[in-house]
């Protein structure tokens, strides 16, 4: 079995940080579960535009407060014990009004390679977007 704790993935190469969202790998596809778990922290005042074209996403909020907005469709708020899946590829912007924790599931699962060029992810700090 694997046992870790997030302390021993802070700090490391499992831990992506980006201007907008902070990513803690737990899980990638090297341990062998078929899936990707990451401890995500949203930062407050970004949004960030996403479209995962190859994978489905589950995610779901413990801490913080932000909104999902869907391409061309809904806004969705979100809050702790809100859980959005991304069962249709669908493209979205991704926005915190106070920095939003979110424990991300991914199948096919990420191998970290995807992390600087990921298809489809465009962040985009909130300030640059009024632009
Ligand atoms: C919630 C979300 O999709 N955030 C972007 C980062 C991604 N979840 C990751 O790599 O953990």
């Amino acid at each position: 079995m694997i046992i870790k704790h997030l302390d021993q993935v802070v700090n490391t190469k499992d831990d992506i940080d980006t201007p907008t969202w902070n990513s803690r790998r737990l899980l990638l596809a090297k341990d062998g579960m078929g899936f990707s778990m990451h401890d995500t922290l949203i930062k407050a005042g970004t949004e960030t535009w996403i479209w995962y074209k190859h994978h489905v996403e589950a995610v779901y909020c413990v801490e913080g407060e932000g909104e999902i907005e869907v391409d061309g469709g809904e806004v969705y708020p979100i809050r702790p014990g809100t859980l959005y899946a991304l069962d249709g590829h669908e493209k979205h912007w991704l926005r915190a009004t106070k920095t939003m924790r979110m424990i991300c599931v991914f199948n096919p699962p990420l191998t970290g390679q995807e992390v600087h060029d990921e298809e489809g992810v465009y962040p985009l700090l909130a300030e640059e977007a009024k632009v």
